[in-house]
């Protein structure tokens, strides 16, 4: 929030004028206790989608105490349509609440962490249908036979 403090008054008009769209909705998630917490190998997994993995060294010492991050989602292929966030605490599963249940079809992990995304509830890591993400924005969902099919979330840090 240091950024605005230093902005003048008129800029801060011409920055909300250039940008008509809608604000993002804070998105629904509801945490679920998971029957089988993922193994330390599960989330080093990578062999699945490794051309989505992105090093991310600029921001993780800066960003290494968080406990929770904010993801993006978007109800179009890239970033188009509606734009929700999910506040996710790390090491928690979600299930995605009603609004974006089966109706991400693009989103964003913020550098330095990875979230992994189910088709089903749950955060079941033997799920065949499941993406990693690693610090990385996702522009469309299809090549994993994802789109519009997600519905539990579950991130950490890299
Ligand atoms: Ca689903």
């Amino acid at each position: 929030m240091k950024f605005f403090a230093t902005l003048p008054i008129a800029a801060l008009l011409a920055l909300a004028a250039a940008a008509p769209s809608p604000a993002p909705s804070e998105a629904s998630l509801e945490p679920v206790t998971m029957t089988n917490p993922p193994t330390p190998e599960q989330l080093l997994h990578l062999e699945d989608n490794e051309s989505v993995f992105v090093e991310a060294e600029g921001k993780r010492a800066a960003e290494k105490r968080a406990t929770q991050i904010n993801v993006g989602v978007w109800e179009q292929k890239w970033n188009g349509g509606a734009k929700g966030i999910f506040t996710v605490a790390l090491g928690q599963c979600y299930a995605i609440g009603s609004q974006w249940n089966d109706a991400i079809s693009s989103l964003e992990v913020p550098q330095g962490y990875s979230c992994v995304f189910f088709a089903s509830y749950g955060c079941n890591f033997n799920e065949h249908a499941r993406l990693y993400v690693h610090g990385q924005f996702i522009g469309d969902l299809d090549p994993w036979g994802l789109n519009k099919k997600l519905s539990s979330i579950y991130c950490y840090t890299q």
